[in-house]
């Protein structure tokens, strides 16, 4: 299943367990609409989702790109949350040298707590797990995060999030170091998104996206 659009039967105890996004990371995801960013955009933020839009303009959805020595994060966004408590921001991270790699963390602007998470689906129930150790990057090879998989997990935003603001994400890796990427917040999930994305070549973000 891909990024829980509608409540599960689950728990989503953001607020009672705000220090733990570990747990309140669960289900919510994309709900009601929310108000952002275009207070916190400062220009530099603008002018970089200016250009990743500028970049990407052959798509009609935007991306984000950054690079960091061997690393390559192509493919970035974040689907406009439903609820303003949480969020996910998927992408490509690739390691074009033959040394494997970890993703360690990430933090951003505007300021949330920044988890990196995987989801899976067992017995009919969907649960998502932190990443204690960190994702790790083979050499030569291209990890995908995305709906239903791991993901960037953004609990209680600075701000709402909201379509065509922009994020800011700072991502932490053992070695390559930090790689910042302007992550555009593009549409709600659909359907149709979930499925075969016209918008992003078709992909199904379960499996390869962007591929
Ligand atoms: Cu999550």
């Amino acid at each position: 299943m891909s990024h829980p659009r509608f409540p599960l039967p689950v728990r989503f105890d953001a607020r009672a367990r705000r220090g733990s996004a570990a747990v309140a990371c669960t289900a919510v995801a994309f709900a009601t609409a929310c108000a952002c960013s275009s207070t916190s955009s400062d220009s530099g933020a603008k002018a970089a989702a200016a250009a990743a839009a500028a970049s990407a303009s052959a798509s009609p959805s935007p991306r984000g790109s950054a690079s960091a020595g061997p690393i390559r994060i192509t493919d970035a966004y974040l689907p406009q949350p439903a609820s303003p408590d949480v969020a996910a921001v998927y992408f490509l991270v690739a390691d074009t040298s033959a040394q494997a790699d970890v993703l360690l963390s990430a933090t951003s602007v505007p300021s949330a707590q920044v988890s990196l998470m995987t989801e899976s689906t067992s017995g009919g129930a969907e649960s998502m797990t932190p990443l204690a150790d960190g994702l790790p990057i083979p050499g030569n090879s291209e990890v995908a995060l995305g709906p239903g998989g791991y993901h960037v997990m953004l609990t209680d935003p600075a701000v709402p999030l909201k379509q065509g603001g922009t994020v800011r994400l700072t991502l932490t890796f053992r070695d390559a170091g930090k790689v910042q990427v302007d992550v555009p917040i593009t549409s709600l999930l659909s359907d149709a998104q979930t499925g075969s994305d016209p918008a992003s070549g078709g992909s199904d973000m379960t499996d390869m996206p962007g591929m």
